[in-house]
């Protein structure tokens, strides 16, 4: 997963039932990000030039999610990132 000029992946696939590792890099020379799925309750911040793993358990419901950067504002999306977690 890139995170580079405040682009989030559009979608992200996973299987459901799964334990996936993500490692998630932003590339930003200044911008602080997070990776989050909100209605899992999966929040991470990345600071500019980090690169995180997160280990995730999947759920084994099938679904389409939110998922993206929510840093700068509470409730809203940071400057559009924003994509898909597709639970499949
Ligand atoms: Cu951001």
């Amino acid at each position: 997963m890139l995170m580079r000029n405040n682009v989030f992946p559009e979608e992200i696939h996973v299987k459901a039932g799964t334990k996936v590792v993500f490692v998630v890099i932003n590339e930003s020379d200044n911008d602080e990000h997070s990776f989050e799925f909100p209605d899992f309750g999966l929040t991470y911040k990345v600071q500019a030039g980090e690169t995180i793993r997160i280990e995730w358990q999947a759920p084994n419901s099938k679904g389409v999610w939110d998922a993206g950067c929510f840093l700068t504002q509470p409730g809203g999306v940071h400057d559009g990132m924003e994509g898909l977690l597709i639970i499949e």
